[in-house]
C-alpha cells in the first residue's frame, strides 16, 4: 500500500530507530513510547490488521511472534514485556497496518485480572 505510514517505514521512505530487519519484518521503536521500551513488528508486506490474517499468513505471524522474546531480551527486558496487538478502530487500532507492540522496562500494572 503506497500511502501506508509503515510501508512507508519499511520501504525507508519515512525514517524510524530500527531494531531488527529482515526480508519479511521490521522493528522499530514507537515514535510515542509507553514505557522505557517500547518497539513495533511488523510484517513488511502490507496487511491492514489481524482480523484480516488468513492460514497463508500462518507463518508471518509466527515469526513476528516468535521474534517478540527475542527481541525484548536484546533490549534488555529480562523480567519480561507486554505484547499488544490493537485490532480495528474497536480495539484502538490506529495504524492500519499489522503490528506488534513490544513494551516493558518500567512499572506495566496488569491489564486483565
Ligand atoms: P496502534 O494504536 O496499535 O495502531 O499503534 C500505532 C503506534 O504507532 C502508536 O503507538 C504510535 C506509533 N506510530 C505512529 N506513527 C509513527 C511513526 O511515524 N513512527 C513511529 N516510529 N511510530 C509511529
Amino acid at each position: 500500500m503506497s500511502d501506508c505510514l509503515f510501508c512507508k517505514i519499511a520501504r525507508g521512505e519515512i525514517p524510524c530507530r530500527k531494531v531488527f530487519e529482515d526480508d519479511d519484518v521490521l522493528a522499530f521503536h514507537d515514535i510515542n513510547p509507553a514505557a522505557p521500551v517500547h518497539f513495533l513488528l511488523i510484517p513488511k508486506p502490507h496487511l491492514n490488521s489481524l482480523a484480516e490474517a488468513e492460514p497463508r499468513h500462518a507463518a508471518m505471524l509466527g515469526k513476528l511472534l516468535l521474534l517478540a522474546p527475542k527481541l525484548a531480551k536484546e533490549q534488555g527486558l529480562d523480567d519480561g514485556f507486554r505484547t499488544v496487538i490493537n485490532t480495528g478502530r474497536g480495539g484502538g487500532q490506529e495504524v492500519f497496518h499489522l503490528h506488534v507492540h513490544v513494551i516493558g522496562g518500567g512499572n506495566i500494572p496488569p491489564m486483565v485480572k
